[in-house]
């Protein structure tokens, strides 16, 4: 039995405080002294903030093994049904102060920590942010694990334990410049390997069809090359419950028995370079956010992870004495959009081959444990792998794949006979000129629910993208609305706002994100407002020090912060925010006296490292924004900001103290956007177009809380059909014209007249987002904002309305209808009574 020691202060009674998992301020205080000893190996004259930040995350981490270790243990003795979210990426952001909130310790950690004269503030800081992701997609899967632990959900991410997350971002001469992110670097407190859950997984080769030795025909696959697979477990804690779910990251590693042949002939180096090429399967997160690489490394990162979960989650099965033939009764696996998608065809071959189970079983099996998030309407975005590269690397799963292809379009014959032209658009196969394997249509055909990210995004995949499949399977599609976390960017991120809306409405907002309503009841109380806006102020002065301190640059906090944060893309037009800039600067100029409400601009992004255009703009930016701040005649009216490597960590800086948040993509592109409900929660108010969950946060905010500008996505297609000509708009708008002459002629380049003329002639001669059409709606929508924001009551008005109404935007209610709608999960209690680590 384990040795107790007596605490102080023990918190409930019955139950025992050890220094491993004891709460109080005095307990937590010892733990984080003993670990900087014992753990860090330092005391406290030569302790670096890291030392210290280390001690308190193993601290933290003590605090959640309990949980964790009780969670795995109730879910095992209950066999429980279990949601497997498939995903390349996870943008957790960091760790701590996320589980220090969701522990509800934040508030006593900081007093502990300030007593020992240090600030908890800089320890977070310390923490290197997991990066595993680009954008939206892989940041809404950490919103998602936060929210099924929370609601207490039996629940398991399986991704890959990418070496190098997304690169960072350094910004030289107004270019960006990628550095690759070493985010292990100084260890992780917060994963445990578990190699003795290793799996194999094999590759390249070919198969073998044989008849095995009861007479039966058997297909075997022979690959040329095998990787194992290392899971690291990381404890995802919902907030003010006891559930802690796992996020189950791979590693590749070459087989410890791999190439022994090699190295018996002598060629040590030989299988050295075997291991390289294995353990290369995990090294990178690949930079593109909305586009496809196809790649081979890339297919193969995809299958490696797909394969490690799936084995996974067969050996959990059979340890729970459970049949196989259960497989969809126990898991419900989510496949966020392709990337995962041919997990499809790995559960069919490990059903069939490995576990010699019918045909016809294995696809009920398959059908009923897969769902489908499509995330964008892009046609870069859509992945497809050439039939070549895709059987030189899965060449059983090929066979598998011309097998459900062959049962599939008899199927589509017979509800729509004699329709050639249909069969050749359903094909998983695409063979229209090189032949390619689709794995949306894969991701279709093998799902028993098809859903997309927001209301309208939904619709267009039904009318257009999968329209086909919408009229083949109409039962399948269902839509849900994206979501985020009001605990990581609410509560963490913006305290006093938290603690402003806590002291009128008490703190169950926090898991019950709709009860914000209830501060419309305050909107217009002077002293409620006030209140509120000095929080603002607050956010946006902690802000301008942090951008005077990375980029020298002063700001006023009386001015808007006018924010444009998320990846570079071309659809989401960071281009026509520019615009909108040189055309405030353009009037300056020329009338020095005109009334402007000043404005920061306040930009933060990365660009894919090989996409030119979109690297383009950010230099765009950084040249604009040299010329306007050193210009005395536009002082104190325009500031322009570039912030580098926007992260979760930036992200959590910037929410809480924008006054305007940018949401400008040309409508009918952006699937959802989740950054639009992260600013709108925080207060700010969105300029948008009517694209994504824009659409739906208009119409909880009110038409009237809400600045909304441009073509509807049908007014863009009835466009573009009737041949638009951008150069029309260039003609006839003088002020249109003269902001893109002042670019073209090398005004912000130091008179390099060819640095901007991609972007220049790329507006004037395609403009395939829409720019020009959308400029003047803009410029008159901005000029709606300005006049608002003098009207400070107003103002704030708007602002306290636009976060109660954002209830519907919490993550938790995205999860819950996942739950009701696909999954058929229901929550399942963890009690620390009866904890092995108590009792034992
Ligand atoms: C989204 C991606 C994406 N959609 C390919 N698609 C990637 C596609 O590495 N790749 O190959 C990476 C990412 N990401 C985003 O998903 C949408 O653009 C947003 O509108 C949406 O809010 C977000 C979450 O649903």
């Amino acid at each position: 039995t384990l040795q107790y020691n007596s605490f102080e202060d023990p918190r409930c009674e019955g139950y025992l405080e050890d220094g491993r998992t004891g709460m109080s301020p005095s307990t937590l205080k010892r733990a984080f002294l003993n670990n900087l000893f014992y753990v860090q190996g330092k005391f406290k004259a030569l302790a670096t903030p890291n030392d210290y930040y280390m001690a308190l995350a193993y601290a933290i981490r003590d605090r959640l093994l309990q949980r964790w270790i009780n969670t795995a243990a109730i879910y095992t003795a209950q066999g429980s049904r279990t949601v497997a979210y498939f995903s390349a990426e996870f943008l957790m952001g960091p760790h701590l102060g996320n589980n220090l909130i969701n522990l509800d310790i934040y508030k006593d950690v900081e007093k502990g920590i300030a007593e020992m004269g240090l600030n908890l503030g800089e320890l977070l800081e310390q923490e290197e942010e997991p990066g595993l992701g680009n954008g939206g997609l892989g940041r809404l899967a950490a919103c998602y694990l936060d929210s099924l632990a929370t609601l207490e959900i039996p629940s398991l991410g399986y991704g890959i334990r990418y070496e190098f997350g997304i690169f960072d971002q350094e910004i030289e001469d107004g270019w960006q410049v990628e550095i690759t992110d070493k985010w292990l670097r100084f260890g992780n407190p917060w994963e445990i390997a578990r190699p003795e859950w290793a799996v194999e997984v094999k590759l390249g080769g070919h198969t073998d069809h044989y008849v095995d030795d009861h007479g039966r025909y058997r297909i075997r696959w022979v690959p040329d090359q095998q990787v194992t697979g290392i899971p690291y477990d990381t404890p995802i804690l919902g907030c003010q419950t006891n559930t802690a779910n796992t996020l189950r990251l791979w590693t590749a590693e070459a087989p410890e028995s791999f190439n022994f042949n090699a190295f018996n002939s002598g060629d040590y180096l030989g299988a050295v370079y075997e291991k390289v090429v294995s353990e290369n399967i995990s090294k990178v997160l690949y930079p593109n956010d909305d586009s496809s690489q196809g790649k081979k490394l890339r297919l193969t990162q995809q299958y490696f992870f797909v394969s490690c979960s799936l084995q996974d989650m067969i050996r959990i099965l059979v340890g729970q004495e459970l049949p196989l033939e259960k497989f969809h009764e126990k898991f419900a696996v989510q496949l966020n959009d392709t990337h995962p998608a041919i997990a499809v065809a790995e559960l069919m071959r490990l059903l069939i081959d490995m576990h010699h189970m019918s045909w016809d079983s294995a696809w009920s099996i398959t059908q009923r444990t897969f769902a489908y998030t499509n995330h964008t309407l892009l046609p870069e975005a859509l992945e497809r792998w050439p039939v070549e590269l895709f059987g030189s690397l899965l060449p059983r799963h090929l066979e598998i794949i011309y097998e459900l292809n062959d049962r599939f379009l008899d199927e589509v014959r017979i509800k729509f006979p004699e329709d050639d032209s249909r069969l050749s658009r359903m094909s998983l196969i695409d063979e229209s000129g090189e032949r390619y394997v689709r794995m949306a249509h894969l991701a279709c055909v093998g799902s028993h629910a098809i859903n997309g990210v927001a209301a309208l995004h939904t619709e267009l995949l039904k009318q257009d993208v999968l329209y086909d499949f919408y009229q083949m399977y109409p039962g399948k599609f269902q839509n849900k609305t994206n979501g985020v976390t009001p605990r990581r960017f609410m509560v963490l991120s913006n305290p006093a706002l938290t603690e402003l809306v806590t002291s009128k409405i008490g703190d169950t907002w926090i898991k019950n994100l709709g009860e914000l309503q209830k501060l419309e009841a305050w909107a217009d109380n002077p002293e409620f407002q006030q209140q509120w806006r000095q929080i603002k102020q607050a956010n946006k002065q902690e802000l301008a020090a942090y951008i005077q301190k990375h980029n020298g640059i002063i700001v006023d906090p009386n001015s808007i912060f006018d924010i444009l944060a998320k990846r570079f893309h071309e659809y989401k037009r960071q281009y026509l925010d520019l615009l909108h800039i040189v055309t405030l600067y353009n009037r300056i100029k020329a009338n020095p006296d005109i009334e402007i409400t000043p404005r920061t601009f306040i930009f933060g992004g990365k660009a894919a490292p090989g996409y030119f255009m979109a690297k383009l703009i950010i230099k765009l930016i950084n040249s604009v924004a040299d010329v306007i701040n050193r210009d005395p005649d536009v002082r104190g009216r325009l500031k322009v900001v570039f912030l580098k490597n926007y992260n979760v960590k930036l992200a959590q800086r910037i929410y809480p103290a924008a006054d305007l948040s940018e949401q400008i993509s040309t409508a009918g592109k952006e699937a959802s956007g989740t950054g639009n409900m992260k600013f709108a929660l925080n207060g700010a108010l969105t300029i948008g177009t009517l694209d994504g969950a824009n659409v739906e946060i208009r119409e909880e905010v009110g038409a009237e809380n809400f600045f909304l500008f441009g073509l509807t996505a049908e007014q863009v297609y009835a466009k573009r059909a009737s041949g638009y000509n951008p150069m029309e708009y260039y003609n006839s708008n003088a002020e249109l014209r003269l902001a893109l002459d002042r670019i073209a002629s090398g005004f912000f380049s130091h008179g390099d007249t060819e640095l901007f003329k991609p972007l220049v002639d790329s507006l004037l001669h395609h403009d395939q987002y829409f720019l020009l059409a959308d400029y003047q709606s803009y410029i008159d929508c901005q000029e709606q904002v300005g006049l608002a924001y003098r009207d400070q009551d107003r103002w704030t008005h708007m602002s306290i309305l636009n976060a109660a109404r954002m209830g519907k935007f919490s993550s938790d209610r995205s999860i819950q209808d996942y739950c009701r709608e696909i999954w058929k999960v229901e929550p399942v209690t963890i009690t620390l009574e009866n904890s092995e680590v108590t009792d034992s």
